[in-house]
């Protein structure tokens, strides 16, 4: 039997403030969550909502640097810009806070503290790198380096951004600071680490016995870290930003953002109301944290490790993280602007939050990684928002107007299919409230559709607009039921799309209806007077989806440049001219090509170099087809001693170009030349 709660508490992912929020972070937190508050709210539950900005962490910081401005400056931008996004996209917070808030400071500094006073640390001394000119100590993404497994020289110390691969800084070579661009040093420095490892009995029992039916994603996680083994965790850091240790002969150390952020959950909670005890520190709350798979471990292990040190707080009951939304095929990515930003699209879209809302909960990434494309985008809205959501309820609203003046009429006698009809409707309640309690909104959103399927067939079959002309008293029957159908429509979508629920209601010119009455058929009685009917969505077009394609198609393009000149490979040593004389470069045509037998990369090229007609071996059939190749103009080196490749004598080397991003690229003349022209 499911525990009883009398009051709830959603937090969502506290978003970094050093950049806008995009869809990922929409369809990964912030839909579900507002959508399970809606939900509570409707229920007339108890139900608090508390977010934030996040505002300390290195980023910010690197950020701040690259522009010349401080990181109070970045993270006042974004809070802002954050804030006000998620207002206009209908995120039904109690309170948007900050981690900058001195509510916060203190909080998390008291919080700190007091796992401090009652020695729940241990205090161990290392050696860090350092950056005397600027007098620094260095956090891992300070120290830039040639990434030893790929050579990219502008890796971090904490990971290659070009091969993906983590790193220490240790491993960089020859390791520079990314503040000074000085060759730092090792210094001993003092932090404080939570020994998550003696964590691990009280973990175990309360996550893999005690939440089995926590989402297979996020059990599954918790479950390999702890089979891991959890290793003590440093909680402070080397760094002037963010909330000072609260310790004598700490100055220069600030506590580590995933320590101060959690924390902010109840700092937030605090700001809001002064009860906020009642929601943090009574089993009969139920806490849910809303995040995204990469915040798993610091939501389900390391924040209710420091709950448990510090004693007196609940444990979230459950996290039902998301996995991660691509977008067009590719992961969504900050640094490389390959985005749909909600401040953008909520300018572009005007009126439109609700299509983003919906579809971004109809593809969200519940149970694996997913993909948003704007032409699913553009199908969603014209053939189910448009074609069944926005026509049934019209229909509904326009032929009470045509036929009774907008008066609803009395409904009269039941036929089987009516009954039918009405039971449908009520049978959607049971299946889209056990599919929103159990995290489970993309079948949740199918439900709430389900009322308006249900009232767009019921026209279609009892096609009022015929019988209107044999039996006007039927039409009020059906047209009354449609009306209820309706109002249940505006009940059942409220959560997910709370802008559309709203028209709908003022169309009806009625009030707000509590969740207790989705199934009902008396919740507009005959004689009301409707409102004004307009569509509540509109056609999208090719050419509006095109234009964000090219949008996108943009971006690529500026990130291939950028690649490009991003790693260029250094000179090589100075040869003389003489040295130079000896090549012999041809202009050539390849006359044939093909694969050769049993290998992946090796093409047999026929190469007319206007001297004679050879066969030259090539590494090159990943990047090109045979097909592509044949008559192209190259630049073949001909005097090459021939070297025999798979039993084929290969007598030359046509030049490529391999670009930043590894592509290889054939080198052609201009325009057609004489093959034998000799290069110099
Ligand atoms: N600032 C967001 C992220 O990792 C991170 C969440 C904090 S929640 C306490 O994208
Ligand atoms: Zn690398």
């Amino acid at each position: 039997m499911a525990k009883e709660f009398k009051r709830y508490l959603v937090t969502s992912a506290l978003p970094y403030a050093n950049g806008p929020v995009h869809i990922g972070h929409l369809a990964g937190v912030y839909i579900p969550s507002d959508i399970y508050t809606r939900y509570l709210r409707l229920k007339g539950c108890d139900v608090i909502s508390v977010c934030g900005s996040d505002e300390h962490g290195v980023p910010i910081t690197i950020k701040a640097r690259k522009e010349g401005v401080s990181p109070q400056q970045i993270v006042d931008r974004y809070h802002e810009l954050i804030k006000r996004s998620f207002e206009r996209l209908g995120m039904s917070f109690d309170i948007y806070s900050r981690t900058s808030s001195p509510v916060h400071a203190k909080t998390a500094s008291d919080f700190f503290r007091k796992l401090y006073d009652d020695g729940k640390f241990i205090e161990k001394t290392s050696m860090q790198y350092y950056d005397e000119e600027a007098r620094t100590f260095l956090a891992d993404r300070y120290i830039v380096g040639t990434c030893p497994k790929c050579g990219y020289d502008r890796a971090y110390g904490d990971q290659c951004e070009k091969c993906g691969s983590t790193l220490s800084p240790d491993e960089l070579i020859e390791p520079h600071s990314a503040v000074s661009g000085s060759v730092p040093v090792k210094r001993e420095t003092k932090h404080w680490y939570l020994p998550l490892n003696q964590y691990e009995d009280f973990l175990r029992k309360w996550i893999l016995e005690g939440h089995k039916e926590w989402k297979s994603n996020v059990y599954g996680q918790c479950k390999s870290w702890l089979d891991g083994g959890l290793q003590p965790r440093a909680v402070s850091r080397d760094l002037d930003w963010g909330i000072p240790v609260p310790v004598e002969g700490a100055e220069g150390k600030v506590l580590y953002v995933w320590f101060d952020a959690p924390i902010g959950y109840i700092s937030a909670t605090k700001e809001l109301t002064p009860d906020w005890e009642k929601y943090w520190k009574s089993e009969d709350t139920k806490l849910v944290h809303f995040i995204g798979k990469d915040n798993i471990v610091f939501h389900c292990i390391v924040f209710p490790s420091m709950l448990k040190a510090h004693g007196g707080y609940i444990l979230p009951e459950n996290v039902p993280a998301n996995e991660f939304l691509n977008l067009e095929g590719d992961k969504i990515s900050t640094s490389r602007n390959w985005a749909v930003w909600l401040h953008e699209y909520l300018d572009e879209f005007p009126g439109k939050e609700d299509v983003l809302r919906y579809v971004l909960c109809a593809n969200a990434p519940e149970t694996k990684d997913n993909d948003f494309t704007w032409k699913d985008f553009q199908a969603r809205n014209n053939n189910e928002l448009v074609a069944i959501l926005g026509n049934f309820v019209n229909r509904a609203l326009v032929l009470t107007k045509k036929y009774f003046e907008g008066q609803v009429p009395a409904c009269g006698e039941l036929t089987d299919y009516d009954r039918q009809t009405i039971a449908d409707v009520a049978a959607v309640k049971a299946s889209l409230e056990a599919n929103i309690e159990n995290y489970r909104f993309r079948e949740a959103l199918k439900d709430a559709m389900n009322v308006a399927r249900i009232g767009n067939k019921y026209l279609a079959d009892t096609e009022p607009w015929k019988v209107i002309k044999t039996d006007p008293e039927r039409v009020k029957t059906i047209l009354n039921i449609a009306l209820q159908i309706t109002a249940n429509t505006a009940i059942a979508i409220e959560p997910f799309m709370p802008f559309s629920s709203a028209k709908i209601l003022r169309m009806l010119a009625v009030d707000k209806f509590g969740w207790e009455r989705l199934g009902a058929m008396d919740l507009i009685p005959a004689g009301h007077q409707i409102g004004e009917p307009v569509l509540l969505f509109e056609k999208i077009e090719d050419d509006v989806i095109q234009r964000q394609l090219d949008k996108l198609a943009a971006t690529k393009a500026a990130n291939m440049a950028a690649e490009a000149t991003q790693h260029v490979e250094p000179q090589k040593d100075t040869i003389q001219f003489d040295d130079f004389q000896k090549m012999d470069i041809r202009v050539s045509t390849i006359l044939a090509a093909e694969k050769v037998a049993k290998t992946k990369k090796l093409l047999k090229l026929t190469v007319d170099t206007g001297i004679d007609k050879r066969e030259i071996v090539s590494g090159i059939a990943e990047h090109f087809t045979p097909e592509e190749l044949v008559g192209k103009q190259v630049l073949v080196l001909v005097n090459l001693a021939p070297r025999e490749l798979k039993g084929i004598l290969s007598k030359g080397m046509i030049l490529m170009a391999e670009d930043a991003s590894g592509k290889l690229r054939l080198l052609q003349p201009g325009d057609a030349t004489n093959n034998g022209a000799v290069v110099g």
